[in-house]
């Protein structure tokens, strides 16, 4: 418990033996569920989870929503605040009261880690990265009038709210279908600068190429399908 709060993380994850045990291990003892989601991963991260006090489970279809929505049907109405955070030791695990303190203390929806403010965090971004961020927080605040600066995946939502949202993307569009959303519904949305750092392992999306022309272009179409 988190100030009274039932805390809740979710970590999907795809091949990421190298790192899955550092991320798990350095989640603060106060979070008090926390469930991986593992898409088919070839490597021994199923292993690795199991060395934890994480619940593992596994989601057939490939895509980071998937993975996501999969962990969240395991929830129950004892949780209070959801986190969301990614298996490639590249957020700092040990910073997620960062995020809580502003639902916590100011009540907040929902909290995005923003990697765009702190300078370190922001040079560990590749370039990719940085200018989809910067485009489709432009659009966001552009279309729905709500300012952010990243659509970084290490995220703290209200359960409440969350359920709210109808989450439905399966795979690249997962981040911006939840601000763009949170937007139209006038949520209190808000940013925590978050440190970041190179990831362990090998990048799916922003590091390689196909990855982000496809990422690229599924937040894209998100956002001008949301706009009509
Ligand atoms: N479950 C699942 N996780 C994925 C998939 N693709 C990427 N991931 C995970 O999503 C997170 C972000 O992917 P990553 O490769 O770090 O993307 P990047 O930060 O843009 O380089 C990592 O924890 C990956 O293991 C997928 O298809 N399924
Ligand atoms: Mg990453």
């Amino acid at each position: 418990m988190y100030r009274n709060k039932f805390v809740s993380v979710i970590i999907p994850v795809l091949n990421e033996e190298e790192s899955i045990g550092k991320v798990l291990n350095d989640i603060p003892d106060y979070v008090d569920r926390i469930i991986v989601c593992d898409n088919g991963s070839a490597d021994n991260t199923p292993e690795e989870v199991k060395k934890s006090r994480a619940e593992l489970v596994y989601e057939n279809e490939r895509g980071y929503g998937a993975a996501c929505l999969k962990a969240i049907s395991l929830l129950d109405d004892n949780t209070d605040i959801i986190v969301f955070l990614d298996g490639d030791y590249s957020d700092y695990p040990e910073e997620i009261y960062l995020l809580l303190d502003q639902i916590t203390e100011n009540d907040y929806d929902i909290v995005i880690g923003s990697r765009m403010i702190n300078p370190n965090a922001r040079r560990n971004l590749t370039n990719v990265a940085r200018f989809g961020n910067w485009l489709s927080t432009f659009l966001i605040k552009l279309f729905w009038g709500n300012s952010f600066t990243d659509l970084g995946p290490f995220r703290a939502v209200k359960f409440e709210s969350f359920k709210k949202l109808k989450m439905a993307d399966r795979n690249f569009g997962w981040t911006v279908e939840l601000q763009i959303k949170a937007s139209k519904m006038k949520m209190k949305t808000t940013e925590a600068p978050v440190s970041y750092r190179q990831r362990l392992g090998k990048s799916k999306i922003s590091g390689t190429v196909t990855g982000s022309i496809k990422a690229g272009s599924k937040i894209l179409y998100l956002i001008f399908k949301e706009l009509f």
